[in-house]
């Protein structure tokens, strides 16, 4: 096995507003490739679209700051990259359970969401990525009752370790598998990976300005959701929250 110990640089931190902001700050004073921000807890944790993320201590939070040097609308492929990082993270403490991945990098066990990521970059004018921050939240002892959608952590799912460490041990180890097989061999067999572990079938997607209702047809080459609507026609949605219908 090789030994990637070396890739990461992990800043340990007992409370931080949010991982992504550190390693943002890292990012603007030239921090390389390879920073692991680690807190455990956030006070003001993040999700999607300005939404709050609940950051008790018990459960991860890490943001991985990567300089890919591609371009921008390249980014998305690092949601699914650590989405499927996180299934196999889960899938290696809980092998019975049934983990899936929700579009766009939502994981789910037992079609509750136990795992969300941030994605947040910059760019220069020609779009080249400066910096991307991988931020991802692994509900380990607790998760929120009434969230927007069915949540749980891997306690209450039964597993029988929740060392914090090992968990990150096992999630950096897939990063680097899954953005090095990116590397050599692009976008398609994470997206084949992904597509093998994603629900599909009929969809309902909620967009600010109205929901759309189609079946998954496709994940295209940015990372987008294609919908086929009940006229025939397709849809594509890059950004929005997907609630399942079947
Ligand atoms: C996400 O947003 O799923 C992305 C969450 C990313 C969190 C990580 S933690 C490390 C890094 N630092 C940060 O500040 N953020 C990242 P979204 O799809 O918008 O889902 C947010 C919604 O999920 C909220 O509006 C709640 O309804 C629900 N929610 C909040 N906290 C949750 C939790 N711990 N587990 C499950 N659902 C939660």
């Amino acid at each position: 096995m090789t030994d990637i110990t070396h890739i990461w640089r992990i800043k340990k931190m007992d409370s931080v507003t949010s991982t992504n902001d550190e390693a943002r700050r890292g990012a603007e004073s030239n921090e390389r490739e390879g920073l692991v921000v680690w807190a455990l807890q956030q006070t003001t944790g993040r999700g999607r679209y300005g939404r709050t993320w609940e950051s008790p201590e018990g459960n991860l939070y890490v943001s991985i700051l990567l300089r890919p040097g591609c371009d921008l609308k390249h980014v998305p492929r690092f949601g699914f990259i650590a989405a499927l990082t996180v299934h196999d993270t889960v899938h290696a403490l809980l092998p019975d359970a049934n983990v899936t991945l929700k579009w766009p990098n939502d994981v789910l066990v037992n079609g509750k969401k136990i795992s969300g990521v941030l994605l947040e970059a910059s760019a220069a004018p020609n779009q080249r990525v400066l910096w991307a921050i991988v931020g991802i939240g692994l509900n380990v002892e607790h998760h929120p009752d009434n969230p927007s959608y069915p949540a749980t952590s891997l306690e209450a799912e039964g597993t029988p370790s929740t060392e914090l460490e090992e968990i990150l041990d096992t999630l950096l180890d897939r990063f680097y598998y899954w953005k090095k097989l990116n590397e050599e061999e692009g976008f398609e067999p994470i997206r084949n990976a992904w597509l093998t572990a994603a629900q599909k079938g009929r969809l309902s997607v909620r967009l600010p300005q109205e929901t759309v209702e189609g079946e998954f047809a496709a994940l295209d080459d940015n990372g987008a959701l294609v919908l086929r609507l009940a006229d025939g026609s397709k849809k594509v949605i890059a950004a929005g929250d997907v609630f399942l219908t079947n």
